[in-house]
């Protein structure tokens, strides 16, 4: 019998929108539900890949180009949907990741005003045939966010960037979720980690219906 490929995943956010809190809760969740996963992160994921992400968060006194930035995300992507997606749905496992593409069309397209078209570019010679089944942005107040990262320490590359920075990121993702709907689900971040928990299981839970209806 033909393995069914896995389910993909992905969970994006602004600053501090409580992605890599939810995404644990989601993986506890699926195993549960007696699903095999793993759990990943862009950019990062393979040894190769979690390099280039510290040559991308580091602070330094050279600036980053755009274009640079973006390669880099590009080329820590290509890695890692090559040693680890592919091989995960190939195998009927489901891959839960924190961010992927979209990250880059809100972060890069978006907040660094470098349009969509180098990004999906990128995105048709790295995964052409790839795309999340289901994506759930946790959407959260840039200030709100901003404020709940912060409180952690001494901020990365992009968490000193302006605020206008992230308004266009968060209006970047707003309008990627406006265009696919059944793809991405907007979860209301702004709430307690409870409220917000409550939300990211409700979608998690109309996937998982449609996946064993056959639909997803
Ligand atoms: N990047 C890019 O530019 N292009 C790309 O294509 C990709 C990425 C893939 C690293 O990503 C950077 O890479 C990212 C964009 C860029 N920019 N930055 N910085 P990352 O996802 O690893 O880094 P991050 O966005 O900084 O993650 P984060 O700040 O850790 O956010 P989070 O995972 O969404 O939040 P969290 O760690 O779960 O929660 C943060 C804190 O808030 C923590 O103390 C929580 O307990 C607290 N929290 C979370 N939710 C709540 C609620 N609901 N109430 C109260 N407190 C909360």
């Amino acid at each position: 019998m033909a393995i069914q490929r896995g389910r993909f995943i992905t969970v994006e956010g602004g600053e501090g929108a409580g992605k890599s809190t939810h995404l644990s809760t989601m993986v506890d969740y699926l195993r549960a539900e007696g699903i095999d996963v793993i759990s990943t992160r862009e950019p990062g994921g393979t040894g190769v890949a979690e390099a280039i992400r510290e040559l991308l968060l580091a602070r330094r006194d050279e600036s980053l180009d755009p274009l640079t930035e973006l390669l880099l995300v590009f080329a820590a992507r290509a890695q890692h949907v090559a040693r680890v997606i592919r091989p995960a749905l190939a195998v009927g496992r489901w891959v839960v990741c924190d961010r992927f593409t979209d990250a880059s069309y809100a972060y890069q397209a978006a907040g660094r005003q470098m349009g969509p078209h180098p990004v999906t570019l990128l995105a048709g010679l790295v995964h052409p045939d790839l795309k999340p089944d289901l994506t759930l942005y946790l959407d959260v107040p840039t200030a709100q966010g901003l404020a709940r990262a912060r409180s952690r320490g001494r901020p990365d590359r992009f968490e000193e960037e302006t605020d206008p920075f992230f308004d266009r990121v968060r209006q970047g993702y707003l309008d990627l979720a406006a265009a696919e709907p059944d793809r991405m689900k907007t979860v209301n971040a702004a709430g307690d980690l409870e409220y917000v928990r409550n939300k990211v299981l409700a979608a998690l839970d109309v996937f998982l219906a449609q996946y064993r209806q056959g639909r997803a």
